[in-house]
């Protein structure tokens, strides 16, 4: 849902995403092994990094102050679509933790302030029947997890790291932030969260990707 007045630079990484789906088909990168994150903060397979690289599918939307929007939506019994004052106006806390990629890199003690998953629970409230949440990016992405999965204590919808705003490449102004699963979890530009009944994969999770995504049982391809 890349709204049509947002601004973009860069061009569609066909040949990235066509790798990526060659690394789902042959299984590259695994371990066989798996870990427990209780004992092992670096899940198997994976080498620690001190930048932090940037993946995306190339596009870069220029998502500004005026033209952000946040819709929180699906079965909930309190709907949002909130401008960036507001999202900023929901509780704020902050929270310290890892990211884990895909491609093998992970980045430690990250910084990040911005909303809760808990916190946006309690004030959307799910209906009973809600199982799954889908994001929607500004560029067009998207990915799916399950609702316990989004309802944890180091979730969040952040909009800053290390103190300072999140930057374009990163997905500023706003993205998820998912620490336990792969990052590919974690939509940049942020545009829509849904709430659903049924599961509804996103881009990587219909090209060869693992609808759980757990780091420590190597849960990379499906
Ligand atoms: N909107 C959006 N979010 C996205 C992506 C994307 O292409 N678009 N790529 C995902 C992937 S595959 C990864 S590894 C992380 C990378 O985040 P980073 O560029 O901040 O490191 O963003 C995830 N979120
Ligand atoms: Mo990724």
């Amino acid at each position: 849902m890349a709204d049509e007045d947002i601004e973009t630079t860069g061009k569609a990484r066909d040949k990235l995403i066509e790798r990526k789906q060659d690394w789902a088909r042959e299984g590259r990168l695994l371990t066989g092994t798996t870990a427990d994150p209780a004992q092992d903060r670096l899940p198997p397979g994976q080498r620690l990094v001190k930048d932090w690289p940037v993946l995306d599918l190339g596009t870069q939307p220029h998502v500004t102050e005026q033209k952000f929007r946040l819709d929180i939506d699906g079965v909930v019994e309190n709907r949002l679509s909130l401008t960036l004052d507001e999202f900023m106006a929901l509780p704020q806390s902050e929270s310290l933790s890892d990211m884990h990629c895909v491609t093998q890199w992970s980045r430690y003690d990250n910084h990040w302030k911005g909303v809760s998953a808990q916190a946006l629970l309690s004030i959307v409230r799910p209906a009973k029947e809600a199982n799954h949440v889908i994001f929607q990016a500004y560029d067009g992405y998207t990915t799916n997890i399950r609702l316990d999965q989004f309802d944890q204590p180091d979730v969040f919808l952040v909009h800053q790291w290390e103190g300072k705003p999140i930057s374009r490449e990163h997905g500023g102004p706003v993205r998820m932030l998912v620490p336990r699963l792969y990052l590919w979890k974690s939509a940049k530009w942020l545009r829509r969260i849904q709430f659903t009944i049924s599961d509804r994969p996103g881009f990587w999770e219909v090209r060869g990707y693992n609808n759980n995504a757990d780091p420590w049982l190597e849960e990379r391809y499906s």
